[in-house]
């Protein structure tokens, strides 16, 4: 996923009393952020320094030496690869970035005759504007509480989430590729705010997971190497593991504009049914046992768009890309387009 081309938020200095400032502590600020962000919805926050670590940076490298980003040129593309390697390059004199998690599980009914399956982040509207309008909202009580400058994303610039996630101690990357954490699993969608403020970095985790025993990571587990139906997890020469793009249903789903899809991708397409995103390799992820749904609170619950599933029929139905917005408006499933959504429905049958 990528919404690069959409514009971060830029917030500048505040105007507040100056007493304000100097009374308020490191320590102070850090548990108000913490305090605040859970307020505005966000489940997990972690602080970490604005570099990212050279093994990281070079894993990221080896990925596009790999031409593993297929054609998601923004990936690539040079003076964007180069300001993913510190968040120095996205805001001057930044000092801290705060990690926020936000977790988007929920249950998925089995899958209806006729219907294509629609991955879990894209069941109602689009993270993207979601969360994008608490971030502006953290970071005006930063503002308010603070001299500082911040800048905010959500899968919306050049930043490695994933890496600044666990160097702020929200969890560990499994061999899947995806941010595990204690409390959610891997069904969490990943923020970011920059800032020029100097805050302690991490904070202690409290693992909650009973099966499994928090210091494991994934060990001598393959499930999801075993299940991902392309073969798109990949395991490097320096034993790291990462995702071809050019083999993943997520990024063919959703991503790739061609009117038609290499053979082997639409016979997985045909073969699991998923017509928008993939979740296999977090389904099968014994780390997962963790998931909460984030729809068990009725108040909150998201109103579906897509759902968790499409019937064949009316995705075939929708003859104008009007209809198409009239019926996805809001919906991360507006990314693909009509025709490509379309394509990827022609598969199943
Ligand atoms: C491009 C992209 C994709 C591409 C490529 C995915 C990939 N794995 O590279 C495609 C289209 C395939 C894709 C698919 C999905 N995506 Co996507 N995607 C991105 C995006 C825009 C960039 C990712 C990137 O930089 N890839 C390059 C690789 C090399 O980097 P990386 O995966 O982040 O891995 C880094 C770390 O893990 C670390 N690392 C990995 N192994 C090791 C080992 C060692 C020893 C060390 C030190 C470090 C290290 O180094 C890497 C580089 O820093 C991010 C948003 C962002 N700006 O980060 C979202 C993001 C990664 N996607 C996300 C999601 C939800 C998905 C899907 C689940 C959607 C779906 N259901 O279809 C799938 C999951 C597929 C998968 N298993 O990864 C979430 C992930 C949340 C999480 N819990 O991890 C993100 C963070 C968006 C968000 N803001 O929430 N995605
Ligand atoms: S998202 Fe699907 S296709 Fe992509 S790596 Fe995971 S299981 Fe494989
Ligand atoms: S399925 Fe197994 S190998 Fe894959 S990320 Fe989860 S624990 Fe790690």
């Amino acid at each position: 996923m990528n919404f690069e081309l959409a514009k971060p938020t830029t917030s500048g200095i505040a105007s507040i009393p100056s007493n304000k400032a100097s009374v308020m502590s490191k320590v102070s600020l850090k548990n108000l952020i913490k305090k605040h962000s859970k307020s505005l919805g966000f489940d997990l926050v972690g602080f970490s320094p604005i570099d990212v670590n050279d093994e990281a940076f070079a894993q990221y490298k080896n990925w596009l030496q790999n031409e593993f980003e297929a054609d998601m040129s923004y990936m690539s593309e040079e003076a964007r690869a180069q300001k993913r390697s510190s968040a120095d390059n996205l805001l001057e004199n930044a000092k801290t970035v705060i990690s926020l998690a936000v977790n988007y599980y929920h249950d998925q009914p089995p899958l209806p005759k006729n219907h294509g399956r629609i991955a879990r982040y894209a069941y109602g509207r689009d993270y993207h504007k979601t969360i994008s309008k608490n971030l502006k909202k953290l970071e005006e009580f930063i503002q308010e509480n603070t001299n500082g400058k911040t800048i905010s994303y959500v899968d919306t610039g050049p930043i490695l989430e994933r890496t600044f996630a666990t160097q702020a101690g929200l969890g560990f990357i499994g061999k899947n590729t995806c941010l595990i954490t204690d409390e959610f699993g891997s069904w969490v969608f990943l923020a970011e705010i920059i800032t020029n403020l100097e805050i302690q970095p991490r904070g202690p985790k409290s693992p909650t997971c009973k099966k499994i025993n928090p210091g494991v990571k994934c060990g001598s587990c393959t499930k999801c190497i075993d299940a991902c139906p392309t073969g798109a997890i990949k395991r490097l020469p320096n034993g790291t593991y990462a995702i071809d793009a050019n083999l993943c249903l997520s990024y063919h789903t959703i991503e790739n504009r061609e009117p038609s899809l290499p053979p082997k991708i639409q016979k997985a397409i045909h073969k699991t049914k998923r017509i928008f995103g993939c979740d296999i390799c977090q389904e099968v992820c014994p780390h997962n046992c963790r998931a909460k749904s984030a729809h068990a609170n009725t108040a909150t619950t998201p109103k579906p768009i897509a759902g968790s599933s499409l019937p064949l029929a009316k995705i075939a139905s929708l003859k104008t890309d009007e209809e198409f917005t009239k019926a996805f408006a809001g919906s991360p499933i507006m990314r693909a387009k009509r025709k490509n959504l379309q394509r990827n429905a022609g598969y199943l049958t």
